[in-house]
């Protein structure tokens, strides 16, 4: 006999149009996995090809079932389970186990056994085919149940049920929970996608069964659904009252089959009812993804069971993507092309800016920063002249969330606002508008400085703190009494109170210090030194304006 040479488990991606399913789906934090079956995953290109390179998450249709990994009693065999867990462990994919305890594919040497003997056969499987990837990194869930539900609801009269009552359900999570520490387990059924009177005791259950300590930490709704049936109704509502109970939920065994022949009108609803199926899982933040129940027509339960009727996936049985893949694909991808999907979020509403520093011409402004997924970029300041009306126009555009406005007209009123950027052109709403009336020119503090700061910061190495000192100084001609000293300081950076020298406070990036009694009256040419410790988030710039009394300081 001629030897067979193994074939390689990676297998190189195509060159595609477009990014993979995988590619789209890990950009939106979901796994997108097919159902492997074992035949064509060893020996057929086109198929092990499409498997490595458009899935990231994997479920073996058969191998990993009690009747191929435990023919006869304490008699196991994993060649087909270890085929899949080596696959996917080749081309970065999650393993999702299925299934421990099932009524379906069990041998029936489990079936005929004493309650006693059922229940140490069904806690021995568990333990040794869970336990054998307990610390395999790539199997992180396990089908611990099955199907435990007849169609109307009520519990399956399974041999299970009949011989130990349905206390076998906690018993087999409680045993999988010992066996494999780590991984997300899960209770499985078909007919559960929309909200329905099975759904609604599968619900029941799992919140019971919470409630009582067992360990149930996920739901797989299977999704085989049938075009010529209509779709589920209040698909994501059920996956959203199931992740409120705490558990997570996934699309398990996703295929929607149609009564042959296909036609071009069939192959539009199937993808409609993929397209909703993923829309459905994305939309909810527990979904953790979806599994199709194979990928190509070429290998599918369907034909063999529903007579008349296939043509389920998203592949035909030549491998070529048909209208269901582009469905689940722009789903994912929405429609942005290759890679991962553009920035759309704007940053948040930037504070009201607080002014500080107001002399007859200008002003400081500060606020408290915007936030954005990706980052904010920088800010717009907006101003509109008088109480009321008038236009905001954009004066500055400044990187921080503090800015100068200049060359203002004495004794006139003027509104800013701000609003943030991101990367990728998002514009946060603008924020409230502050209202700031210039100082009468002439009189009073005029713009002409009478004071000087020299501004030091001193960065933590290897921390975000800092120090930072100022030196103030009067360069007028009379003593400066009862001074306050403001100015913004630059975008992520706090003061940890108190400071020294003075009474510091912080609004936003806006920043204030009033004397202490003994250093409330500067001499001319008197200096007096303060400062504080900060917190920084990255920069440790220092501010650019000082105003003492509402005049501009000297900065040196
Ligand atoms: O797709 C599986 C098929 O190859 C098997 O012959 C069949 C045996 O019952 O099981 C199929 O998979 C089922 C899955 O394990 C549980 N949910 C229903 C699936 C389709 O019948």
């Amino acid at each position: 006999m001629a030897a067979t040479l193994a074939a390689p488990l990676v297998v190189a991606p195509p060159a595609a149009a477009d990014a993979a399913l995988r590619v789209h789906a890990a950009a939106r934090g979901k796994f997108i996995g097919y159902a492997a079956a074992t035949g064509p995953l060893a020996n057929e290109a086109a198929y092990r090809t499409i498997a490595a390179s458009e899935f990231n998450q994997v479920t073996a249709e058969n191998a990993m079932k009690w009747d191929a990994t435990e023919p006869s009693d304490g008699n196991y065999t994993f060649a087909g389970a270890d085929q899949v867990v080596a696959f996917a462990t080749a081309n970065n994919q999650q393993v999702h186990g299925h299934t421990l305890v099932w009524h379906s594919q069990t041998p029936s040497w489990v079936q005929g056994l004493s309650a006693s003997a059922m229940r140490t056969a069904m806690q021995d499987h568990i333990a040794t085919v869970a336990g054998r990837y307990a610390d395999n990194p790539a199997l992180v869930s396990w089908d611990v149940v099955n199907e435990v539900f007849d169609d109307n609801g009520n519990m399956r009269t399974s041999f299970w049920y009949n011989t130990l009552g349905q206390s076998y359900i906690a018993d087999a999570f409680r045993y999988a929970r010992a066996a494999d520490s780590n991984a997300r387990l899960c209770i499985n059924d078909y007919n559960v996608e929309g909200i329905n009177a099975k759904s609604t005791a599968m619900y029941n259950l799992v919140r019971q069964l919470r409630a009582d300590g067992v360990p149930v930490d996920c739901v797989g709704f299977q999704g085989h659904l049938a075009i010529q049936y209509g779709f589920p109704s209040q698909v994501q509502q059920n996956l959203e009252r199931f992740a409120a109970l705490g558990v997570q939920v996934r699309i398990t065994e996703l295929d929607i089959r149609m009564q042959m022949p296909r036609d071009s009108a069939k192959d539009t609803t199937q993808a409609t009812y993929y397209r909703n199926v993923v829309q459905a899982c994305l939309a909810v933040t527990a979904c953790a993804g979806i599994t199709i129940w194979g990928f190509t027509d070429k290998y599918s339960w369907v034909p063999d069971v529903f007579s008349g009727e296939g043509a389920a996936l998203p592949w035909d049985a030549n491998y070529s993507p048909k209208p269901a893949y582009t469905a689940i694909h722009d789903a994912l991808d929405d429609g942005s092309g290759p890679g991962p999907d553009p920035d759309t979020t704007p940053p948040t509403t930037p504070g009201t800016p607080v002014a500080s520093g107001v002399t007859s011409s200008g002003v400081s402004l500060s606020w408290t920063p915007s936030s954005d997924a990706v980052g904010v970029t920088g800010y717009d300041v907006l101003r509109a002249t008088g109480a009321s009306g008038g236009t905001f126009a954009v004066v500055g555009t400044p990187t921080s969330a503090s800015f100068v406005d200049s060359g203002l007209t004495a004794s006139t009123t003027y509104r800013y606002q701000v609003r943030a950027r991101d990367a990728a052109g998002n514009v946060s709403p603008a924020s409230s508008a502050v209202s700031v009336t210039t100082t009468t020119g002439g009189g009073g503090p005029g713009p002409s400085s009478s004071c000087r700061v020299a501004y030091t910061i001193s960065p933590w190495g290897g921390s975000s703190g800092f120090t930072a000192g100022v030196v103030l100084t009067n360069t007028g001609t009379s003593a400066l009494s009862n001074w306050t000293l403001a100015f913004s300081l630059p975008s992520g950076q706090r003061i940890t109170p108190p400071g020294w020298s003075a009474t510091w406070s912080q609004s936003g990036q806006a920043v204030t210090a009033a004397p202490l009694s003994w250093n409330s009256t500067l001499p001319a040419g008197g200096s007096t030194t303060i400062g504080f410790n900060g917190t920084h988030t990255g920069g440790t710039g220092e501010p650019t304006a000082f105003t003492v009394g509402g005049s501009s300081c000297t900065v040196v």
